[in-house]
């Protein structure tokens, strides 16, 4: 189903009226006080406007740039360390042909109660294309309360996508993101707290283990990092054991896990520039899109700096992808509605230096 909407994708720079000048009335999205709606506060603008969407994954698929987000909605699930509030329960598929054009919402592509083995929680989704057939890769608890990575295939990149009955197996934790590289095709995941990942040892889930700190290193022992495996042929499978993503700091130790400003929490995220292999990744309680670079996917990665500072809400989560010699950011934060559990997703340029270096990009205006 094609839902062309009224709004446009905007560059920051390029946009300062407030949004009420330019969205169509929310069917979804409550409107705020107009003094915190001013869109001269934002770098950028939020991408969709009438319904809330987080965890921006994109992809550039026959020419255009499609958009696989979470899809937040309002609910009576309250607060907490372990992301209880983020209750979502489908996913809609965006395009766009270039930046600044319309987009493109392709309506609902794949609903939780078509997925036999998931329980609730729709978390942060990726895609993945192979001979011209899709794939959505997507987060879910199953039925005993343990976040799975599941996938559903489709024909077209705007689905709607048909669920495999059972998760893919060997996987645990949350945030899938698929990384290609020529045939091969490499499946990430991994996120503490809320995401689980401190529920394991040697991948393996620990029984009695519970909440956001239980199994969670602390001090100078190293901190939990993103798990990969290549994907088999047929795309709903690993071929291999998966492996740590190990990031190191300047001295080439392992970060440790106190190191909140620059350890791995969840959204790991892999792109390739010349050589060099870019894992960027959300700190979690320190807000910061981190990136680190390696020779290869499997790394080790030594930490560099920050992709993105600290956006409004809590979580902060993203993708980065070139299209036409030009390389984006996708991200979200709260403008809309200035309550994490209803976040917006936004699109910038980023700018990779000559040294490989990220240039720092803030959603906010200084
Ligand atoms: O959207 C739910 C969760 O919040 C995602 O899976 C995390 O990365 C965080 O953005």
């Amino acid at each position: 189903m094609k839902i062309p909407t009224q709004r446009t994708l905007f560059f920051g720079l390029l946009i300062a009226l407030p949004l009420a000048c330019s969205a169509p009335k929310q069917e979804e999205v409550a409107e705020k006080p107009a003094e915190d709606t001013v869109a001269g506060k934002y770098n950028h603008q939020p991408l969709v406007t009438d319904l809330y969407t987080a965890d921006p994954s994109a992809h550039v698929f026959d020419g255009k740039i499609y958009i696989y987000p979470s899809h937040d909605t309002k609910t009576d699930v309250a607060q907490d360390d372990m992301g209880s509030h983020f209750d979502m329960k489908d996913y809609h598929v965006y395009s766009v042909e270039k930046p600044g054009g319309p987009l493109t919402d392709h309506g609902v592509v794949l609903k939780l109660e078509d997925i036999p083995w998931a329980g609730k929680q729709l978390w942060a989704p990726d895609a993945a294309e192979k001979d011209g057939k899709y794939y959505l890769y997507f987060p879910a608890k199953d039925k005993e309360g343990i976040f799975k990575i599941g996938v559903a295939s489709s024909d077209k990149p705007s689905g709607p996508f048909q669920p495999e009955a059972e998760p893919i197996q060997g996987t645990f934790s949350i945030d899938p993101s698929v990384f290609q590289e020529g045939a091969d095709y490499y499946l990430m995941w991994g996120g503490i707290w809320g995401g689980q990942l401190q529920w394991y040892e040697d991948q393996k889930l620990v029984p009695g283990r519970d909440g956001q700190l239980s199994g969670l290193p602390e001090g100078d022992a190293p901190a939990l990092v993103p798990y990969m495996a290549k994907l088999g042929g047929d795309m709903k499978s690993l071929s291999e054991t998966p492996r740590e993503l190990v990031i190191l700091d300047e001295k080439g130790d392992r970060l440790k896990a106190s190191d909140n400003d620059r350890r791995f929490f969840e959204a790991a995220w892999m792109h390739k520039l010349g050589d060099t292999y870019y894992l960027s990744y959300s700190t979690g309680d320190t807000h910061y899109i981190a990136y680190a670079t390696g020779d290869n996917p499997y790394g080790p990665f030594t930490y560099r700096g920050n992709v993105l500072n600290p956006v409004e809400g809590w979580t902060n989560h993203h993708s980065i992808v070139e299209f036409k010699g030009k390389w984006y950011l996708f991200y979200h934060d709260t403008q809309l509605s200035g309550d994490t559990p209803l976040r917006n997703i936004k699109m910038a340029e980023l700018t990779h230096n000559p040294d490989g270096t990220i240039q720092t990009i803030d959603a906010m205006k200084k």
